[in-house]
């Protein structure tokens, strides 16, 4: 598609040295605006990646990308012949573009030959996507302070999740409330186990480290010839946090071949060498500094950071769907029932 005026303009504000030739919607992702871009340069094509921070979903956009700048440049530094997001600068020399409005852009080159997949298909993908968390958390893990700032409060906070559930559910139509009865009472029978994670580490017992907060395997991308690892996406969410939040949201998103909104249900089961595969990749990726804690809570996460899922999306079902894009109508209760009966398997598989 041609670039509208206004993405040309944005487009024009960054720092590359060409002409803007072509523009098209990047639909990776429920939450920002995507665009990938193609730039005539004097040494050739070159494509990038241009968003805009979801200012709904994130009340401070500025907040996001200061993280998101600050772990881009320490990785750099730590890791410089890795590959990772770089932040190309504004040609006013800001790490990103805010319009008057306080929309915030952002503009990465597009990383070619690699593939980021919806679903995991072997094994060996869901080591080596583990791998690269676990090897982003060990990077990060002497990031000095401040700590990142907490975009969105109580992200992982299941409880308070599920509390805002019971709230909408207080108000929604009669007849979606009828539908959902079977899924309500799985969530409100399993609020004990659901807050482990948060009171562990309020109480001191998990340490707190940097946390990615969206580890699913879209977010890894995977060299398109030897499928292996080669860069960890998406970092609106990267925040202070447990390291078993994205254990479990790995655990959640790559134990089964399933869509993450599949309908039929039947086709939604937890594969076990999956789950080996993820638990022996993100071991080795964070090397030694797991805790016993930490080790000992890493099959319940799974449990929790998939109920916590399914309770967003039930939510925002009852709620008219305003948080999660959906391109079909029923599309987030499919997606809850899925993490649903994730949540039922996983939970079995840590033998609780
Ligand atoms: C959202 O960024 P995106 O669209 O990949 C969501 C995650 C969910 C995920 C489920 C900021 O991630 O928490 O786990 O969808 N991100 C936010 O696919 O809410
Ligand atoms: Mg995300």
């Amino acid at each position: 598609m041609l670039p509208t005026p206004e993405l040309q303009t944005v487009a024009q504000s960054f720092l590359v040295d060409g002409d803007l030739v072509g523009a098209d919607i990047w639909t990776g992702g429920h939450i920002n605006d995507s665009f990938l871009l193609e730039f005539h340069c004097p040494d050739g094509r070159k494509r990038f990646l241009l968003q805009k921070v979801n200012g709904g979903v994130f009340p401070e956009p500025s907040k996001v990308m200061e993280n998101v700048q600050r772990v881009t440049e320490f990785v750099s530094v730590r890791a410089p012949g890795l590959a990772f997001l770089h932040l190309i600068p504004t040609k006013q020399n800001e790490a990103w573009l805010e319009t008057p409005e306080g929309d915030c852009w952002r503009l990465y080159p597009f990383m070619g030959e690699t593939t980021a997949l919806l679903e995991v298909e072997n094994e060996r993908q869901a080591h080596a996507a583990a791998f690269a968390f676990g090897h982003f958390a060990r990077l990060l893990a002497d990031l000095p302070n401040p700590p990142l700032h907490e975009v969105l409060p109580g992200f992982h906070d299941t409880l308070a999740r599920i509390r805002t559930l019971e709230a909408i559910a207080t108000k929604a139509d009669s007849q979606l409330l009828l539908e959902v009865e079977d899924d309500l009472s799985y969530i409100l029978e399993h609020k004990d186990v659901a807050g482990t994670l948060m009171a562990h580490l309020e109480s001191g017992d998990l340490p707190q480290r940097v946390v990615h907060n969206d580890a699913k395997i879209s977010n890894v991308l995977l060299d398109s010839k030897t499928g292996e690892a080669v860069c960890v996406v998406d970092l609106d969410t990267v925040m202070p946090g447990t390291s078993l939040f994205d254990y479990g949201d790995m655990l959640r998103s790559m134990c089964s071949f399933a869509k993450e909104d599949e309908q039929a249900l039947e086709q939604v089961q937890v594969n076990s060498s999956l789950c080996s595969a993820i638990h022996r990749g993100y071991l080795e990726g964070v090397g030694s500094m797991f805790t016993e804690k930490e080790k000992e809570l890493m099959p319940i996460s799974g449990f929790i950071i998939a109920l916590e899922l399914g309770v967003r999306f039930l939510t925002d079902h009852l709620n008219g769907n305003r948080y999660f894009n959906i391109n079909r109508p029923g599309q987030n209760l499919d997606r809850a029932r899925v993490q649903l009966k994730l949540a039922k398997g996983l939970k079995a598989l840590a033998g609780s």
